[in-house]
């Protein structure tokens, strides 16, 4: 507010000032006579002008010569990317071809305003037409621009080649989204999941990723951008609100993220971050602290990291669209790539809008085999009673009935084929409930429950001797019945090994 009172209050000045300005060369001219007065002030202009232009030219090749250390490609900023070099070639060559232009225009400009400034008695040259001068003036334009036109075009062609079929690259995705990017990796897999955007719902499934698909099961959805060095990376870009653009300025990196129309950009990283920091720590400009105001801070070029932005002003909060990215060896790559999470398994497996509750998958079909194997292991190796129980944690019943869910098939065969595996083994199921309703009641559905597994072994050739059955109701609860917590694992079917 008190500073657009002050700029109201400068331009209300200056008026004034021009005003009085106006009113004083009147008066002069009035007394010394108009004409003389034009020419002087002719000539002083004239010599203003080549004043301006040794300032202009002088402080536009220097400001650009002290801060090139700060700019992409020149200084420390080489290109981190296999397609980059080609790029900034392209750059400098029009760089140089403009720069030739822009200061042989300006001098011809300001030189000739200082030269043909209005003296008196010189009267200017009438050249309506110059056939010459209009054949040089088109034709050198043209046959740069041409130049430039096809050294662009091949750079083009170098930059935007896809990957073949038998490139070995990985192929990762970026989403932009007011105001942030949703990375994706592939998982284990290497293939990213099919999206459909119906099934887009914020908190549950951002990207509208289909969860049907297989594919989408082990993919990642990690913070920043991580790659290994030297590795061709596909880049798989969309936008789900607006249009946005990836922008990887030290790599040479920029695609419009357009909803609706995916794009891609293909790129190979040639410098991992550390490298790059190494180029900086050569150039004085980052050997300042990081926080200008404390100078114990690490140096610029210690804090340095390649980013993520987003290059489409595409609503207020444009500017929080960062994300990390770190380049870093294949060692570390796989590293990182086997702590992160599958978004599926993490944020969604279990959960009420998980549309593969009813089912097992693949994946955790093997997983529990093996935690099933391991605990057997344990047991029979075990001395007491006690550790001869062994939880059977993927066994469903139908609500409030002894009926086995078809998803239990798979932790019985599990047992079954360890039965199997040591013919000797006799063993005791027992069924528990939590305290939930009547004693009695839990305690018949304890009993029916473990007899449904009993019979589930015996018509998969279990002998008969083999196996006892037994239901313990609510009496020998593991944890507490307050909780949901607690009920949930109360309830529960477990075999004791009795002879091994
Ligand atoms: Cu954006």
């Amino acid at each position: 507010m008190s500073t657009g009172l002050i700029i109201l209050g400068c331009l209300i000045l200056i008026v004034i000032v021009v005003i009085q300005i106006g009113k004083v060369t009147d008066l002069a001219a009035k007394i010394r006579g108009e004409e003389a007065v034009q020419y002087e002030t002719n000539k002083r202009t004239a010599n203003y002008m080549l004043l301006f232009l040794v300032g202009f030219l002088g402080l536009t090749i220097w400001s650009a010569w002290h801060y090139k250390n700060w700019m992409l490609g020149y200084g420390p900023h080489e290109a981190a990317s296999a397609h980059g070099p080609s790029l900034d070639s392209a750059f400098n060559i029009t760089l140089v071809f403009t720069g030739i232009v822009f200061v042989l225009t300006h001098i011809a400009l300001f030189w000739f305003s200082y030269k043909y400034a209005g003296k008196k008695g010189v009267i200017s040259t009438f050249m309506p037409h110059d056939n010459k001068l209009e054949v040089i003036w088109t034709a050198v334009p043209a046959v740069v621009m041409c130049f430039l036109v096809i050294r662009g075009l091949v750079a083009w062609n170098e930059v935007m080649a896809d990957v073949s079929s038998d490139d070995e690259h990985i192929e990762i995705e970026a989403s932009g989204q007011q105001f942030l990017w949703h990375l994706r990796y592939p998982g284990p897999d290497g293939k990213l999941g099919t999206r459909n955007f119906r099934l887009i719902k914020q908190g549950e499934n951002p990207l509208g990723q289909d969860w049907m698909d297989d594919k989408n099961l082990d993919d990642l959805m990690p913070s920043e951008i991580v790659l290994p060095v030297g590795k061709k990376v596909r880049v798989r870009i969309t936008a789900i609100d607006v249009l946005h653009s990836f922008d990887l300025p030290h790599f040479r990196v920029k695609m419009d993220a357009v909803p609706g129309m995916p794009t891609y950009f293909v790129f190979t990283p040639t410098k991992t971050t550390e490298e790059y920091r190494q180029s900086l720590k050569n150039y004085p400009e980052y050997q300042q602290p990081s926080d200008p105001k404390d100078p114990t801070s690490p140096p610029l070029w210690k804090t340095f990291e390649y980013e993520l932005a987003c290059t489409e002003l595409c609503g207020k909060g444009h500017f929080s669209m960062r994300r990390l990215v770190r380049i870093v060896s294949d060692e570390e790559y796989e590293k990182w790539l086997k702590d992160q999470q599958s978004y599926y398994l993490s944020n969604v497996r279990g959960k009420d809008f998980d549309p593969r509750n009813d089912e097992v998958l693949g994946m955790e079909v093997q997983q529990r085999k093996q935690d099933f194997n391991t605990a057997v292991e344990k047991a029979l190796s075990a001395t007491t009673a006690e550790e001869k129980i062994i939880r059977l944690d993927y066994i469903y019943y139908k609500a409030g009935a002894a009926e086995l869910d078809n998803r239990s098939k798979y932790e019985l065969d599990n047992l079954i084929a360890v039965l199997n595996k040591f013919p000797k083994m006799t063993i005791e199921i027992t069924g528990h409930t939590d305290s939930d309703g009547d004693d009695a009641v839990n305690l018949a559905l304890s009993q029916q429950r473990a007899r449904a597994v009993h019979d589930y072994l015996l018509s998969n050739q279990i002998a008969s001797p083999r196996l006892r059955s037994r239901g313990f109701g609510e009496t020998k609860p593991l944890d507490s019945n307050e909780t949901e917590e607690g009920k949930a694992k109360n309830r529960r079917t477990e075999f004791q090994i009795l002879t091994q």
